[in-house]
């Protein structure tokens, strides 16, 4: 069973440059997604720390990476989110270079949440997310998120229709997930601690 005391994770440091990051000292997960999707609520339920990441209902804000530290050396990490249409071309820009530079030279970068609103999953954002992904050959897990804005048998299609056409995408694994119900958070939790602690549970 992998253990790891997300409760005691702790907001470390916003960062506008790569020279800010914090030491490369542990294995980190990293959430991305588009805005609104409900990134920071999801990070605030596994975490079980209300306030840690902060939510808004004014989407595209945030341009930084913030760094949240986990006991036993791990990050996890919230990036900026992307396709919120207003933002102006040099935000746009400045957002590119952020990801970009984060997901191809971050070491100890073991994988990435992305969390997909339920009733828009797979946007063009997501997808180039997702290629970026297999390039480097980043695992990605997917939260589908805001799961209660469906009943249950709708939700359980849009499921199973993301789960088909990644099918052929090795490394991709998909969940419902609600902030608002809790739904698959334990199940987030478990995914996140193997990828932070993937030797656990081995016998090791
Ligand atoms: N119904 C519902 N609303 C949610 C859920 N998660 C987040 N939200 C709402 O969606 C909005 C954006 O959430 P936030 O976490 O800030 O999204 P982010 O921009 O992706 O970080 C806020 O108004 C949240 O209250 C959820 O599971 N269910
Ligand atoms: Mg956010």
């Amino acid at each position: 069973m992998v253990s790891v005391h997300f409760s005691q994770a702790q907001f470390l440091s916003a960062a506008h440059t790569p020279n800010q990051w914090p030491a490369a000292s542990g294995p980190e997960v990293a959430f991305a997604g588009r805005s609104n999707v409900g990134k920071s609520s999801a990070i605030n339920v596994i975490t079980g720390r209300q306030g840690l990441a902060k939510t808004s209902k004014t989407p595209g804000r945030t341009q930084q990476i913030i760094f949240f530290r986990l006991p036993d050396n791990g990050f996890l990490v919230d990036l900026p989110g992307y396709g919120y249409a207003r933002v102006p071309e040099h935000v746009r820009r400045h957002w590119e270079s952020l990801i970009t530079d984060y997901l191809s030279h971050r070491q100890t970068l073991r994988a990435l949440f992305i969390p997909m609103d339920i009733r828009r999953p797979l946007t063009r954002l997501d997808r180039m997310m997702l290629d970026c992904c297999r390039q480097i050959g980043l695992p990605v897990h997917i939260l589908l998120t805001k799961a209660d804005k469906y009943k249950q048998g709708r939700a359980l299609n849009v499921y199973r229709s993301v789960c088909r056409e990644l099918e052929t995408q090795s490394c991709t694994t998909v969940q419902l997930f609600s902030a608002r119900t809790r739904l698959g958070v334990d199940d987030a939790r478990e995914v996140l601690g193997g990828f932070l602690n993937p030797v656990s549970g081995t016998g090791n």
